[in-house]
This record gives C-alpha cells, structure tokens and sequence, in this order.
C-alpha cells in the first residue's frame, strides 16, 4: 500500500465474537494484500452508543471502507451506512435457525438512499466484501491494483488446470 502509515484504511466490524468464524475470512484477504485493517466486535443492539461513535468517527479516522457481518436481525451494517458515508460492505452472517437468510434479508433490504454494498451469506460474501474493499482502494493505488490483478490471473490459471475424473 502507497499510504506509508498503518493507519486503517478497512474496519471490519461484527456484530459478535461468535461471527468470527465467517469474518476471519475478510481479513485474510486484506492481510493476504497488506491492506492495513482493524477488526472488532460492535454490536449494533448490545452497543449502539458504540457502534454510533464509530461510523461517525469512521472518515476523519482514514477508513475508506467498512466491512460489517452480522447475524440474524443484522442491523449492524444499515446503521453504521446511516452514519456515514464511508462505503460499506455488509456480510450476512449464518444465524442458528434460518441459516443466514433472515441476516441477507436484514442487510440487503435498504431504503433507497443509504446503500449497503450486500455480498453472499458466509466465507464467500466475508471474502468477496474484503476483494471489493481492496478493489475500491486500487482505483487510486497501482500497486494495489496490479496485486489484484495477478490474483485474478491466479484464479484463471487454476480453473484452466482443474480435471474431471474419468466419467463413470
Ligand atoms: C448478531 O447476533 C451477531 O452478529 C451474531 O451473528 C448474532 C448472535 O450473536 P451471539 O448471540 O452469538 O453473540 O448481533
């Protein structure tokens, strides 16, 4: 990264020690790109006054982005968006009984006018919301968006290589 501090440029915030199965997968990704990060619980029902504080504060900190993963009532990640306008990324969370779907319902279902960036429920939506957190830092970050690049060029490489076993 060209920002020369290790000043935060991502939060990933969760809602629950119990999400960091699934959040853990954001942060590999922006650890993998040397992204500087933090990472902390803030609960949007157990600690509002805290979870306020933080969005409100999110952009005057340097965060340009903000990955936020609940479950359940996920309301984290629309009320953080209501407080600022730093972009964030929200990961539905599997929950106990509806497998996640009542956390992608929660998220995605934003009034017009605060926008949260919604990704898949789980490891995938955890990682994709952390590729579009670096891809939005290498718009103005070359060096950031030629690691990106070979990332995908990775990927390709590794689809065109995979076998099938012989058909039964
Ligand atoms: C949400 O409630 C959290 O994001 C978590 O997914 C869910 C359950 O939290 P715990 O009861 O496991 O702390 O706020």
């Amino acid at each position: 990264m060209q920002n020369g501090t290790d000043k935060p440029l991502v939060g990933v915030i969760m809602g629950s020690s119990s999400d960091w199965d699934v959040m853990q997968n954001a942060v590999a990704i922006l650890q993998q790109f040397g992204v500087p990060h933090e990472a902390l619980v803030i609960s949007a029902h157990r600690m509002p006054d805290e979870m306020f504080a933080y969005a409100e504060g999110a952009r005057a900190r340097g965060l340009r982005a903000i990955i936020a993963g609940a479950g359940g009532a996920a309301h984290l990640p629309g009320m953080v968006a209501a407080k600022t306008i730093v972009p964030v990324l929200g990961v539905p969370v599997p929950s106990k009984y509806l497998r996640g779907e009542d956390s992608l319902l929660s998220i995605v279902q934003m009034p017009k006018g605060v926008p949260v960036s919604t990704f898949a429920i789980g490891e995938a939506g955890a990682a994709n919301a952390a590729l579009t957190a670096v891809a939005i830092l290498a718009a103005g970050d070359d060096v950031l968006a030629e690691r990106l690049q070979a990332f995908r060029a990775q990927q390709t490489a590794a689809a065109k290589a995979m076998t099938l076993p012989p058909a039964p």
